[in-house]
């Protein structure tokens, strides 16, 4: 048994209450109920608390092993990086949990976005009238917990400002996403309404290709690549987190960068 003296100036009682007090409902009881000891938060994190940790400070750490804290750290307006055409990785890597020879041919006269769940308007929409949606680009890096990373060119529709015009209640913990082959992803409300959460229908300006997950992709700079959905043909706004292909395999739900 590890001997710990008691920490100069600060109770970790209460610092550890008040890092809960960041998380969110669910995550907040789970984790007084569960690992809400001193003990237990160094024995999980490998770390202690020393003299002038904060409650961010803490949670910070308890973060690195509970989705909860990492929702609650995730900031709404905080921005991933952005990087010049120049930076562009060429080619671009393809990635699935197949070949890329067996990436779904979606027939784009035939496709429609089914729209589902805790939303006024769930009339699908065609590829037509997601095309004419305002445009926004970005240049960001997308990172694969394969251990590779690539920085991409991805054009297309802002998540939130579709949700809105569709009337999505984003007061809902969750959207999930069906895609063409089989796959499929939760993310948090939070996640979906951050402005860098893009519904892409090009890469580098180009109608999106095949093995980038045509017709659409939701790009999410800020998480990593298995929760940015390829070949996406529903999606639902959800109360009920319905997991998704590697987080049900045990992958970290949040997966946050
Ligand atoms: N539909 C679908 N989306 C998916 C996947 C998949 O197998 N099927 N793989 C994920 C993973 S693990 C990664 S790293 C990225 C790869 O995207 P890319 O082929 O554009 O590089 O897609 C993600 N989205
Ligand atoms: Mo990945």
């Amino acid at each position: 048994m590890r001997q710990r003296n008691n920490i100069l100036g600060v109770d970790p009682k209460l610092l550890i209450k008040d890092a809960a007090k960041l998380m969110p409902d669910p995550a907040r009881r789970g984790f007084l109920r569960g690992a809400a000891s001193l003990g237990a938060l160094a024995f999980l994190t490998g770390c202690d608390i020393v003299d002038g940790d904060t409650a961010e400070g803490v949670l910070r750490k308890v973060s690195e092993f509970n989705d909860g804290a990492q929702a609650a750290l995730f900031s709404r307006t905080k921005l991933a990086p952005t990087f010049p055409e120049s930076a562009i990785t060429r080619p671009f890597p393809f990635n699935a949990y197949y070949d890329e020879d067996e990436a779904p041919v979606v027939d784009p006269a035939a496709y429609k976005l089914e729209i589902a769940g805790l939303v006024e308007n769930k009339k699908p929409w065609t590829l037509t009238e997601l095309h004419a949606l305002p445009e926004v680009s970005q240049i960001t890096r997308h990172v694969c917990v394969e251990g590779w990373s690539a920085i991409g060119s991805w054009q297309g529709a802002v998540l939130s400002d579709f949700l809105k015009r569709i009337g999505a209640d984003t007061k809902a913990k969750y959207i999930w996403f069906k895609c063409a082959e089989g796959y499929t992803n939760t993310i948090d409300m939070p996640t979906a309404l951050h402005p860098q959460t893009q519904m892409s229908f090009r890469f580098d300006h180009k109608i999106l290709p095949r093995a980038y997950g045509f017709p659409m992709k939701i790009r999410i700079p800020t998480k990593l690549g298995f929760k940015n959905p390829k070949y996406v043909v529903a999606m639902e706004v959800t109360n009920t987190d319905h997991g998704g292909y590697w987080e049900n395999q045990g992958y970290n739900w949040f997966s946050g960068l």
